[in-house]
């Protein structure tokens, strides 16, 4: 007779089992959908992903963007809001945070991240000069190209490459970054723009070794490194699991020495800090700090709220404390991985290694039959919606838009799905349901055709745009 024997998931791995660091004290009910009302609701969103109403949406996992939930320490904390104009103690108390953590000076909070993208790029940028990153995000090369700065990749090969398992894909090639400055001069370079485990190359760290050598290349030329800390706390995550010397050292340990190799950096608290809203700048250079915080006062608000109210500054506070903890990290990511490795034991082709905050689809390797102007990551996205209303996010051809100059679209190497896991909001069981609709998706691949567009946005059309079936 064959007797079923179960298994829990540590036992399934060959070792004890680990949980969250938490439990459950508020819940909100989920909505599923019959298969005839997810087809309407796509049709009626252009089959874009952003366009549906998340009323129609089962399992969310469209971003990790102010999707977490807030802990009980930080609902108490929004009722301590001090809703001044001027001078609220809610952004003293998130100043502090900041410089406890992240070690920098002066802090200019806004209402979230491309705010702080806008000011830095204004500020820090001459029309005419580069920026060299490691990969793009989009609303940070806009904000780079809108200040008339050109946007220079500058990230190592192997990011680009899905299947590559290098430890570190998020690492700058300092030789590239040398070759562009060779050419362009010093003074050409407005900044580094260094961004920690990478979203779009699927979530990829850098490592200590090369933010170090990072600094030597910069002070040698005299050019500032700035960071994008959205996800300092994953990256750091990394670098204890996969650097020699950090494995005994803590989060906290880990995301301050980071940061002091860096010249200032802003942040999308909507992330790592586990609010709903809000974002920072941060600098250690008191002239540019001056020009920040007078700016700051025309597009977000005045210095001590820049667009956020007091309850959000004092959430955002507790959050970046609660962010630093090692078992808050450990178990977030290990969510991520739960899921990944379910997916690779059934063959779905994704990114590797897994990165910190989501599972990135390779809709390439998934429909080889759909090119790339028809867009697979996209049909992948609206397929996975059908099945099960799991919504996900395009990060491909859509996403990467077109080239300011020439017109044409940008094609990336990447063309992938991201399924996006919210911090402290789903449970193993979620992500079992997951993985089998995913699973599901996959073996009807053959079927798929793509997608074409039919309406196309100006910027950022990835959030705006719609498509109609081939
Ligand atoms: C994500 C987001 C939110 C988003 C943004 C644009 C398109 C689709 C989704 C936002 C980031 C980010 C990094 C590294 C700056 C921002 C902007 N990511 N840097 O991944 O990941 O922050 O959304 O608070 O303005 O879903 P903001």
């Amino acid at each position: 007779m064959n007797e079923i024997v179960h298994k829990t998931m540590g036992q399934q791995s060959g070792r004890r089992s680990w949980a969250e660091p938490w439990k459950i004290k508020m819940v909100e009910p989920l909505r599923t959908t019959s298969r005839a009302e997810r087809e309407k609701a796509l049709v009626d969103a252009g089959h874009n992903t952003f366009l549906l109403h998340s009323d129609d949406v089962y399992i969310d996992l469209l971003t990790d963007s102010g999707t977490s939930a807030m802990s009980d320490r930080q609902w108490a904390g929004m009722m301590l809001g001090d809703e001044a104009y001027a001078g609220s103690r809610n952004f003293y108390h998130l100043e502090q945070a900041i410089q406890k953590h992240y070690g920098y000076e002066y802090i200019v909070p806004t209402h979230q991240g491309r705010g702080a993208e806008h000011l830095i790029s204004q500020t820090a940028i001459r029309k005419g000069q580069y920026v060299p990153g490691n990969m793009y995000f989009t609303t940070t090369r806009l904000h780079q190209e809108l200040a008339g700065g050109i946007f220079v990749d500058v990230i190592i090969d192997e990011a680009h490459d899905p299947s590559n398992l290098h430890p570190f894909k998020g690492n700058v090639d300092l030789a590239k970054l040398e070759a562009l400055i060779r050419q362009q001069g010093a003074a050409n370079i407005a900044y580094v723009s260094l961004a920690t485990t990478v979203n779009m190359a699927g979530g990829q760290p850098v490592s200590m070794a090369n933010v170090k050598a990072l600094r030597e290349l910069c002070d040698r030329h005299k050019i500032r490194l700035l960071l994008d800390a959205t996800r300092l706390v994953e990256n750091a995550y990394f670098i204890q699991e996969r650097e020699a010397g950090y494995a005994g050292k803590s989060i906290a340990e880990i995301s301050r020495e980071f940061c002091g190799h860096t010249d200032g950096a802003w942040s999308s608290a909507k992330k790592d800090s586990l609010v709903n809203i809000g974002g920072w700048l941060a600098v250690n250079d008191w002239t540019l700090f001056e020009e920040l915080r007078n700016l700051v006062v025309v597009y977000e608000g005045l210095h001590t709220y820049g667009g956020l109210a007091g309850r959000d500054m004092e959430a955002m506070a507790i959050g970046i404390e609660e962010s630093m903890q090692d078992q808050h990290v450990h178990s977030r990511i290990g969510q991520v991985r739960y899921l990944a490795e379910l997916l690779q034991d059934w063959g779905i082709p994704m990114v590797l290694p897994v990165g910190g905050h989501a599972i990135f689809l390779d809709a390439r390797a998934c429909y080889p039959q759909v090119p790339q102007s028809a867009f697979p990551a996209q049909t992948l996205a609206a397929e996975l919606y059908l099945d099960s209303g799991i919504r996900s996010m395009e990060r491909g051809v859509v996403s990467a838009g077109r080239d300011p100059a020439t017109g044409d679209h940008h094609y990336p190497k990447l063309e992938l799905t991201r399924l996006t896991i919210p911090r402290r909001v789903y449970t193993q069981a979620h992500m079992d349901v997951i993985a089998e609709s995913v699973k599901a998706v996959y073996d009807a691949r053959g079927a798929a055709r793509g997608l074409k567009m039919v309406y196309e946005p100006k910027y950022l059309r990835f959030f705006q745009a719609r498509f109609e079936p081939l």
